[in-house]
Order: structure tokens, then sequence, then C-alpha cells
């Protein structure tokens, strides 16, 4: 086969159906702009934005007071905490895990405080799949009512070294 040189127009004019896929692609990213802001007002589900400066040596001291203040059990050598609804929970991240475990009672409104002691790592609540960002010295304050009893896990999405792969924590509503 030689080696030809190409036609100086190789490109089709439109037909009918790729003018209809265009303007509807146009259409859908019009629509999806003006949803984001109007959802941010209008919808229940943002995430939340209450956040503060921590260390992670104050972090740490706050999950140890936690700890020390309602612990009700061990899980493989992980501590088990039962926190009031009305105190906040802390939970640290660290490479690799998730400090303590957390009993929380359905129909209560908890805050929960998440911080990391190293790197950034991602707090992912499993199998309802929702997603937030740990980051060290920052303080990030979820508010939460757990509206189903079970169990939960909690699975780190933000890949964060070796361990990343069994950095898995728990969650009980109850
Ligand atoms: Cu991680």
């Amino acid at each position: 086969m030689a080696i030809k040189e190409p036609e100086r127009i190789w490109w089709k004019p439109y037909t009918r159906d790729e003018k209809i896929w265009v303007a509807v692609s146009l259409l859908w990213m019009f629509t999806s702009f003006v949803f984001m802001p109007v959802y941010h007002f209008a919808g229940s589900q943002n995430p939340p934005y209450e956040t503060y400066r921590v260390s992670p040596e104050e972090f740490d001291k706050l999950v140890e007071a936690m700890i020390e203040k309602y612990k009700v059990g061990e899980e493989n050598g992980m501590p088990v905490v039962h926190p009031d609804p009305d105190e906040p929970v802390f939970i640290r991240a660290s490479m690799w895990q998730w400090y303590p475990v957390v009993e929380l009672e359905k129909g209560k409104t908890y805050k929960i405080h998440l911080s990391s002691m190293d790197i950034q790592h991602g707090f992912s609540i499993l199998p309802i799949n929702m997603n937030f960002m740990v980051l060290p010295n920052y303080d990030y304050v979820l508010t939460l009512t757990p509206t189903t009893e079970g169990e939960y896990y909690i699975v780190c999405n933000e890949f964060c070294g070796m361990g990343h792969h069994m950095m898995v924590g728990k969650l009980y509503v109850k």
C-alpha cells in the first residue's frame, strides 16, 4: 500500500442527527449549570461547611477525652464509644485507621468532627456512599442524623499509601 496524501477535506458535513445531539448536550449542560446554584438553596443534601482549625495534637486530645467518657467496649482492640447525642463526636483518621468505633442512636442529631493526624484521607460511609474529605489541621464538622439502624463501614477513599486498602472503620446505628 502506497502512502497517499489525505484528502483535503476529510470530514463530513454535520448530519441532522449530529446537530440534534449537539443541541441536546448543550441544553443539558445549561440545565446542570443552572441547577447547581438552585439546588444549593433548594436542596437539603448539601455538604456541611462548618470547619475549624485544629492541630493533630489538639484533635487527638479531644478524641481521647471522648473515649474516656463514653467508652462502652472494644472491638478488635479498638475502643467502641457511645457518645451522648448532645456532645460532639470525634473521629480521627490516620495511616491507616479510623479511630474509634462509634455507636450512634437512630433519629438523634450528631455533630461529627473529622480530622487527620497525617495526610489527606477520604471519609466514605458504606454502603450508603456519603463522602467527605478529611484533612490534617482542619476540623470538619458533619451534622448527621442517622435514619436507618445498622452496621456501616467507613472506608478511606483517598489513596494514602501502603495500607490504604485496609483502612476500614466501623459505625453502628442503634
Ligand atoms: Cu486513608
